[in-house]
């Protein structure tokens, strides 16, 4: 029995959702909406003392943490390569995603599109938007020479970074000189049982 703490417009909460659509996993979502602060209740921060979105209840058993959820869930599937080298890979990517990626181009969503306030940002944002281009263009080196992140097959270490990737515009990210970003999501979008993050 599988439980989602979930925020919907949340990237690292789509991530969850994608993967346990494309395992075939039903799973209870449990609505955190963390702009009325309510991943930060007592409550709450006894299931992630981190008080953040997402976070997985596998039969009482709970885990946070975006990417080592998908690592949990992938384990002995089709979504994690098999070999210790490919795995490391995998992992490479992953922590590229938390450190490089998703800290410069959440941002710069989030403060846009959902809080509304572009101009209170105005100085990060220029911070924010460098970095997330310099993330943008080792992605599109990657793709230029490479159908996917790992091994040649679709793994978690694409849909980490597809999360955040494929909503940057909403940060004002121009992604039009993105050729090969943007034919891997048309690769990403037709895999089996892909689910928007307005579906999920
Ligand atoms: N590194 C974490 C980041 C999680 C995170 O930042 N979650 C946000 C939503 S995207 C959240 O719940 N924020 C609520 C808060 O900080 O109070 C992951 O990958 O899961």
């Amino acid at each position: 029995m599988y439980k989602l703490y979930d925020f919907l417009p949340s990237g690292n909460c789509y991530k969850i959702r994608l993967l346990l659509s494309q395992l075939g996993l039903e799973y209870e979502r449990i609505n955190v909406d963390i702009l009325k602060k309510e991943s930060r209740t007592p409550e709450f921060l006894k299931i992630n003392p981190n008080g953040r979105t997402p976070v997985l209840d596998h039969n009482g058993k709970n885990l946070a943490e975006s990417n080592a959820i998908l690592w949990y869930l992938a384990s002995n599937t089709d979504f994690l390569p098999t070999s210790n080298y490919e795995q490391a890979q995998v992992l490479q990517w992953m922590f590229f995603e938390q450190f490089s990626h998703e800290p410069n181009i959440a941002a710069p969503r989030y403060w846009i599109s959902i809080l509304k306030a572009e101009k209170e940002y105005k100085e990060q944002l220029k911070v924010k938007t460098k970095l997330g281009y310099a993330a943008l263009d080792v992605m599109e080196q990657h793709l230029s020479g490479n159908d996917y992140f790992v091994g040649n097959q679709y793994s978690i270490a694409d849909i980490s970074l597809y999360a955040y990737t494929h909503l940057a515009e909403e940060g004002k990210f121009d992604l039009s000189r993105y050729r090969y970003i943007k034919e891997w999501f048309k690769r990403i979008e037709n895999q089996k049982n892909y689910v928007s993050i307005k579906q999920s």
